[in-house]
């Protein structure tokens, strides 16, 4: 027997501010560090995007038509603070207060990522999270999002994917290029960024108690390659590295204890404070919010002389930081994979959100999910984009089916609500419901055309999750 999805569920869809706004250095925004970072030539850059800072009114009005409940973007820190701290730039402001009204003109509830990968640069030159005047850096920057937005923001989140910053610190983290012992660095970013967390939860409590506010990371399902016993051991050690980690800072402010040990023994131990583990335990989040787009499969080392050896490799971002004296990522036979070597993976969804839902019993939001994909425009306007309508419908099921089984689930936004710039495809892998007219290098008009899962959504929404 199914169970309906809630009365009131979060529809939504989801963006973050340097892959949608464009209008990288106007009005007074500072640079950050996705501004002056080298990306391959091949793909464009983030200056113009999807020219969402200029287009927002539209948008929102597509928004609004697609029938969102919610809809989640991200601050640019860098928009409000162009130093990263400092005097507030009240034109960058002003930005996120009209896309806020916006929003709540058409009765859609803004769902706000504080931090989304676009650290100041002006903080990075000074040494990024791994200088601890970021942490208070951050706690101003969400003391004063939630003094100017407080009002109309009932949901906040902290930090997306803190641990994809971690696991792949050298290519979205903010890891300086040569850093003398990487992971033992990331690792004490890692102890910044969730001290900068917990201080914003706390503010947030303090200062909004009727706002809620959770972290966002990246979850994946990890399988083990075998049921041989190392392999569901070293699984289960990936997990705990790449998942538990940070959801059990975050909500119980505590080391994972498998994940302690691995630290321990790489040498990777950041230095902590008994006060600093007090603030940990004190910033609670009021749920938990997550990004699901696929699953992993790891396995311990095998004999060198076996013949599955070869089949063991990194397979995709899943995988990221793995660490291969530790884990070997694994072909899964069972999974198809996208354009992009993502595996599709529902059923791991379903997983996903029975586990979280066990270990940490707080209200779940799911804050990405979704296809990228080579999208076609044909006869100039139309795109008919069934794959990802069929993504999308199987992870909806699998979701329903996470609510039958118990998980209290309040909302979901797939990635993404407009086509935006992939972090390392460009354009050209594109995932939302609506198509911006334009390909890597040239800006075209921006047009913004309604793909077929535009209205294939719409009745998803409507009908309160029938697809
Ligand atoms: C998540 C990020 C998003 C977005 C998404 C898709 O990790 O939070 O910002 O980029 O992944 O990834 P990609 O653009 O690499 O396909």
């Amino acid at each position: 027997q199914l169970t309906p999805f809630p009365e009131g569920f979060l529809w939504g869809a989801s963006t973050s501010a340097y892959q949608v706004e464009g209008a990288w250095n106007e009005d007074g925004k500072g640079p950050s560090v996705i501004d002056k970072a080298s990306f391959s030539d091949s793909i464009t850059d983030f200056t113009v995007t999807s020219d969402h800072y200029h287009r927002f009114q539209q948008d929102v009005a597509l928004f609004a038509e697609l029938g969102l409940k919610t809809y989640r973007f991200s601050i640019a820190w860098s928009r409000l603070f162009p130093q990263g701290s400092g005097e507030l730039n009240a034109e960058g402001a002003a930005f996120y207060q009209r896309l806020i009204d916006e929003l709540r003109k058409h009765e859609i509830e803004p769902l706000v990522t504080l931090y989304h990968f676009d650290l100041p640069w002006a903080l990075q030159e000074k040494g990024g999270w791994s200088d601890p005047a970021t942490i208070d850096a951050f706690e101003h920057f969400a003391k004063t999002a939630f003094e100017l937005y407080g009002d109309r923001v009932n949901y906040w989140l902290t930090i997306n994917e803190q641990n994809m910053m971690i696991l792949k610190g050298d290519v979205i983290g903010t890891l300086p290029p040569g850093t003398p012992d990487p992971q033992k660095t990331l690792y004490q970013q890692n102890h910044h960024m969730m001290l900068a967390q917990a201080k914003a939860m706390i503010a947030c409590h303090q200062m909004l108690p009727q706002a809620k506010i959770g972290p966002a990371p990246n979850i994946s399902c990890v399988y083990p390659a075998s049921p041989r016993p190392e392999d569901v051991l070293a699984a289960n050690n990936f997990t705990s590295i790449r998942n538990w980690l940070y959801l059990d800072l975050a909500c119980y402010g505590r080391y994972n204890a498998v994940a302690w040990s691995f630290m321990a023994e790489k040498g990777y131990l950041p230095t902590i404070t008994d006060a600093e583990m007090a603030i940990l335990r004190e910033g609670k989040p009021d749920f938990i919010a997550f990004n699901y787009y696929a699953s992993a499969t790891v396995g311990a080392g095998l004999p060198a002389d076996s013949d599955e050896e070869a089949s063991r490799q990194l397979v995709d971002q899943q995988l990221a930081g793995i660490d291969e004296s530790v884990y070997v990522g694994t072909e899964n036979r069972y999974l198809k994979k996208n354009q992009f070597n993502w595996y599709i993976d529902p059923v791991g969804f379903r997983i996903t959100a029975r586990e979280i839902y066990d270990r940490y019993h707080l209200p779940l939001i799911v804050t990405e999910n979704g296809l990228g994909a080579f999208d076609e425009l044909v006869a100039g306007n139309k795109i008919y984009d069934d794959y990802r309508i069929a993504y999308l419908s199987e992870h909806i099921q699998q979701l329903q089916l996470a609510i039958s089984d118990g998980v209290d689930l309040f909302g979901y936004c797939p990635w993404s609500a407009i086509d935006l710039v992939s972090t390392h495809q460009g354009i050209r892998k594109r995932y939302g419901f609506i198509y911006v007219n334009r390909d890597e290098h040239d800006l075209k008009d921006l047009a913004r055309f309604k793909k077929k899962s535009f209205a294939w959504y719409q009745r998803v929404i409507r009908s309160n999750g029938q697809n």
